[in-house]
């Protein structure tokens, strides 16, 4: 029987909100074909401004990593590849922007990007407790997996052009990568909500900032697709 890690019971505990950052409206006129282009446009300039912020959040991450210094947990070398993916992603980008004619020097921050890159910032401070960090940091991914893998799935109806687009995240190599995420988070929760007796108070602190931490970057999320949408 699979155990049941701390995020599966926030998944499940929050369901609508979960349901909403991962079947947005945005998402499905994209898997059924009747999304409006200069949406697409807004959502690729302004997600181009919020994964050059993920970049060093996911440093930040692994300098956490590093400090806890256990090298046979392999959490850096899991980190340290996001990092490479985030290194193809602005590569896709600048690509993908200047085949739909998207000017990205000439992009600038909407107000959900500003919020969710502000909030990114908070979280990279090194008084972040690293099992919050790994939390943020799947659910930011989880989300981006979960709602484009549903634009592949059988059935939908995703226009040929914006295919590539939802194979970046959608694919079964990033579905892994996410999985290897959890697995770190979990861990990481397990660990702070059986801490020793004199660390109780402290690690239980780590395990609910951790959970409302994943609410916050759920919102953030729909926050960033209503935008997208233009529905903000
Ligand atoms: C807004 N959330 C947003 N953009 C992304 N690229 C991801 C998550 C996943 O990398």
């Amino acid at each position: 029987v699979p155990y049941d890690g701390m995020t599966d019971t926030w998944v499940k505990k929050h369901r609508l909100i979960y349901i909403g950052a991962t079947r947005h409206p945005f998402i499905l006129s994209i898997r059924d074909g009747t999304v409006d282009l200069s949406a697409f446009k807004r959502w690729l300039g302004q997600d181009y401004i919020f994964v050059r912020a993920f970049v060093p959040f996911v440093a930040s991450v692994l300098i956490k990593a590093y400090k806890k210094g256990d090298e046979s947990s392999g959490d850096m070398e899991v980190i340290l590849s996001g990092l490479g993916s985030l290194n193809d992603e602005i590569a896709w980008f600048k690509q993908e922007a200047s085949k739909w004619g998207v000017d990205l020097s000439q992009v600038a921050p909407e107000k959900p990007t500003q919020d969710y890159c502000g909030f990114l910032e908070e979280l990279m401070r090194p008084e972040v407790d690293y099992t919050v960090a790994m939390a943020a940091f799947w659910a930011i991914e989880a989300v981006y997996q979960e709602s484009f893998a549903h634009c592949l799935e059988e059935g939908s109806k995703t226009p040929i052009e914006l295919q590539e687009a939802c194979q970046r995240w959608g694919n079964d190599g990033f579905g892994r990568y996410c999985s290897s995420l959890r697995n770190i988070a979990d861990r990481q929760l397990e660990k702070a909500a059986s801490g020793s007796v004199p660390l109780v108070k402290v690690s239980e602190d780590a395990v609910s900032k951790a959970e409302v931490t994943f609410l916050r970057v759920l919102e953030y999320e729909v926050d960033f697709w209503n935008m997208s949408c233009g529905t903000d």
